[in-house]
This record gives C-alpha cells, structure tokens and sequence, in this order.
C-alpha cells in the first residue's frame, strides 16, 4: 500500500473513525526496512469505503509503545496515530480495558480487577484520542467512536466540539444493572457514552441495559430507545455486526481452498468427522467446555479416535494479561490430557495449534470441518460462527453455537447449546454429527440467506444512516441541496 505524507494530513476530515488500534500493523520487511500494511480484521474492510469515500481520517494506536509516527495516508484515508508509553499500554490497555471491563462486561466469567492508578490512565488516555480526534474533524463532521477502550471518549469531544456529530459502538456485550454497578467509575463511564448522539450496541438487550442504568443511576427520563440527557435525545440500538459474507463465500469456494481443504482431510488421517474451533485464547471463549465435551464423548465410547478428531486454533491474544496466561497453562493441560489417553501413533485426538493462521488457510479449515464448536460463555457477536456459515456453500457442515454469543439471535437453525450445560454440549454436539445431509443442508441454506442480508455493509450503513439522522448537527450546503 502506497504511503504519502503531507503536512495538513487528516485536517477538515468530514468523516473520523475512532478506535484503539489504526487500520494498519507495522511491518518489518527482510531488508529491516519498516511499512505499513492494512490490518487483516472486518472492521476495516466495513469502513473503509465510509471514511476513504470521503477523505475521511482514522484516529487509533499502531500497536507499539512510545512516540507516535506522524500522521499519514494510507489507502484513501488520513491516518492519525495516537501514542501510548509501556506504563499507559499496561494501566489502559492491558489492565482498565483488559482486566478490568472486558471480563466485567462478559458476565464476570473471570474476575474483574479495579485499580485507581488504571482508572486514572485509562481517563487520559481517552483525554488523548478525544483531542487528536477535535483536531482533525471539520465543522460539522460525524465521529464514530469504537469499543470498550474509549468510552469516555463521545463525551470528552462533545465538550470541546459540541458542532459534531458523534456515534458510538460497543462490539462487545454490555452487563445488566446488577453487574455493571460494580464499577466504582460506573457513573462517569455512563456520562462518557451519553455523549453520542447515537450509542449502537451488538443485542437489543444490551442497548437497553443500558436505558435501564441512564434510568435507574442518573435518574435520567429514557421512553423506549432514546434517553433525555442535557438538553439532548441519545438515541439507543442494536446494530448487529456482520462480516463480509460474499468475500468469504467466494474465497472459502476458490479453486485454491477447495483443494487444500481436501489436503487437510489427507493430513488429518481421513477421519470420519472432522470437528473445529477457532478462537481468540480468551476465557470468554468457552474451549475448555467443548474440550471437555469431547473428551467425555470419548470415555463413553461414543466417539472414537482417529475416525472424529477435533482441530482447535487458539489464536494468541493478550499475553501479558494474567488471566490470559493462566488459561492457556489449563487449556493446554487438558489437551495434553486427551491427547496422552486417547491418542495413539498414528495421530492425536486433538490437533491444537497455539498460532495465527492465514485467511486462506481458515476457510479450507471451515471447508473441510464436519462440524463447528463455537462454545462461548458470553460473546457480543462471534464472527467465526457467521464466517464458517458463510464459507459453506455447498451447504454441507454443521454448526454448534452457544445461545450465549451475540450471533445465536440471527443463527437460529444451529446447534445451540447452553456452554454451562456438559451434557447439553455432548447431545447436541452428537446431533450435529449425525445430522443427515438433507436436513443439514436446510438449515445451512436458512442461515445463508440470512446472512447475504444482513452483511457487514448493511451494518456500516444502518449505522451512519441512523447516526446522520440523529445528531443536531447543522447540514452542510451542499446536503441542503441534495
Ligand atoms: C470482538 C467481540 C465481536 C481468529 N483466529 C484467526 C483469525 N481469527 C479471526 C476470525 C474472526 C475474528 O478473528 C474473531 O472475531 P470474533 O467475533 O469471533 O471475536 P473477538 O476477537 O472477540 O471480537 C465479538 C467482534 O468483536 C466484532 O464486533 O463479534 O463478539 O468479542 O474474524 O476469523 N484470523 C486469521 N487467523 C487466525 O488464526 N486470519
């Protein structure tokens, strides 16, 4: 990707994304020579046309510690980089986002730890985005801030730039009353997100958590999907977030992927059935559930080894989070378990890969499983569920998905299981296997149309129509005309 810079980049941007990370990752090419390539996630595909359409700007971190790089361009779009010293990545990122509210705000699967010094960061911290951001957007601009790491951030711009108009998206659950009071900042975090015109969560019953807590805490008058707050209507909604399904349907069906979808059944010894997971190793996630279904399976003889083998790719992720660390020591262990009882030489009974793979190669993995295990506790969405749903063109597969994720509200022909019922997991996992290939096919066919619905574009332009009508942002001369 073609990089420019200049000196005014970003300024009078009619459109800015905020979020944690840029679009891009830093690369370092064999000659040691450094440039920046677009990061592989959804979310960037999905506002890619909204902000370099329109000269837009995205404000976020690069992912490494120390100065900020200057602000550039990069496929169509003016980048801001925001920098984060080693104390703000741990107190920010590492503790308040990660350790404090990301297991907060997934039912408290793991404990939440509040500390004053991450609090204190994580509120400067936003202070910084929210001013880069200011600095960038052009009168009248419309904002749209992302996820759990800046919350305060919608607030902070109103105060500097009340001419904006500003959006947020949460892409992770939102708690109940209950739960969320916990937080000792809780009323400064909810006046952070009153500050949009429009807040979107994933589910309708997160959007109103948090009508309920505007209601309940600050005493606010909310009817329906909008809350009353300082001389302002914030509306409240669902959003539910997609990926793009005929990208996915396309490369998971290329000639390419097909064939090493077949090789991947070769390596795997032919087995019968081939059952997959593929996660981020997070707690959230629910892998030490399905392992233990599986294994449980295999002690009642239910399922047998080397004709069902379950591949498990935990994708690293927050490795310097405690939790994080602990889990994968357990995961790891319970793997080595099964394997060391159920294997034998010709091959284990779980195949765990501990590593990042290549978009390709999980499509052909997608391809070749009989069945997917998609088990979370709590998750806002889970596009692995939609993107092996969507790879399945050939209306093969199954998918099992817990009613716990985000995605089982659309999916409703999947396998849906409650991950903290063990012996719910094993029928439906059993179900899922022996699904015959008419009935299999039918309930794949209901989730594809589905999705090819409701893709990621049909998201990204639900958002901004709704946030383009919400605001009390003056019009521009030229939409006047329009
Ligand atoms: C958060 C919310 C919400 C995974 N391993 C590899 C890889 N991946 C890709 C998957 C998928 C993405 O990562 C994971 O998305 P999820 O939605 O499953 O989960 P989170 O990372 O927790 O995302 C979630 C999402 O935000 C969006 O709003 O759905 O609920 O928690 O796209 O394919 N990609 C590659 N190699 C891997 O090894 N290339």
């Amino acid at each position: 990707m073609a990089d420019r810079k200049r000196d005014t980049i970003g300024a009078d941007s009619p459109v800015v994304v905020v979020a944690n990370r840029l679009p891009v990752d830093q690369v370092t090419d064999p000659d040691g020579g450094t440039r920046w390539q677009r990061s592989p996630g959804g979310l960037v595909t999905a506002l890619e046309p909204f902000v370099a359409g329109r000269g837009g700007a995205w404000v976020g971190w690069s992912g490494s510690a120390g100065e900020a790089p200057e602000p550039f361009e990069s496929g169509g779009m003016s980048l801001i980089p925001v920098a984060l010293t080693d104390e703000e990545v741990d107190r920010y990122y590492e503790g308040m986002s990660n350790a404090s509210l990301w297991p907060l705000y997934h039912d408290v699967v793991e404990k939440p730890e509040y500390h004053r010094a991450w609090w204190d960061t994580y509120v400067q911290v936003n202070k910084r985005f929210a001013e880069r951001a200011a600095a960038v957007a052009a009168e009248g601009a419309i904002v749209w801030v992302h996820d759990y790491q800046l919350q305060l951030v919608p607030a902070l711009l109103r105060q500097s730039r009340p001419d904006l108009t500003i959006g947020f998206f949460l892409h992770i659950p939102f708690p109940p009353y209950e739960l969320f009071t916990q937080l000792p900042w809780r009323s400064a975090i909810v006046e952070g997100l009153l500050g949009a015109d429009l807040v979107g969560f994933q589910r309708p019953n997160a959007a109103s958590n948090f009508v309920q807590l505007a209601r309940r805490l600050h005493d606010l008058p909310a009817r329906g999907q909008t809350i009353e707050y300082d001389g302002r209507t914030v509306s409240v909604r669902a959003f539910p977030i997609s990926i793009d399904v005929a990208a996915f349907d396309q490369l998971a069906g290329s000639p390419e992927v097909l064939t090493r979808a077949e090789e991947i059944r070769k390596e795997l010894g032919n087995p019968d059935k081939i059952i997959l997971g593929v996660d981020r190793l997070d707690y959230t996630k629910g892998i030490g559930v399905r392992l233990a279904a599986f294994e449980e399976l295999l002690e009642d003889g239910l399922l047998e080894v080397p004709d069902t083998v379950l591949v498990q790719v935990a994708t690293p992720s927050r490795e310097r989070v405690e939790h994080y660390v602990h889990m994968r020591e357990t995961i790891e262990q319970q793997v080595g378990h099964i394997n060391g009882i159920f294997g034998s030489l010709a091959g284990s009974a779980v195949r765990y890969f501990n590593q990042s793979m290549p978009r390709e190669e999980l499509a052909a993995l997608y391809r070749a499983a009989d069945v997917m295990l998609v088990t979370p506790y709590r998750d806002g969405m889970n596009l692995v569920a939609k993107e092996y749903v969507a790879a399945r063109g050939d209306l093969g597969g199954a998918l099992v998905l817990s009613e716990f994720a985000g995605a089982a509200a659309e999916l409703k022909q999947a396998f849906l299981v409650n991950p903290h019922d063990i012996a719910g997991v094993k029928n439906q996992l059993l179900r899922a296997l022996r699904v015959e290939p008419e009935e299999g096919a039918k309930r794949m066919r209901a989730m594809r149309r589905h999705l090819f619905k409701n893709d990621l574009d049909h998201w990204a332009s639900s958002f901004f129509e709704a946030l383009r009508g919400s605001g009390s942002r003056p019009q521009r001369p030229e939409e006047r005309q329009a």
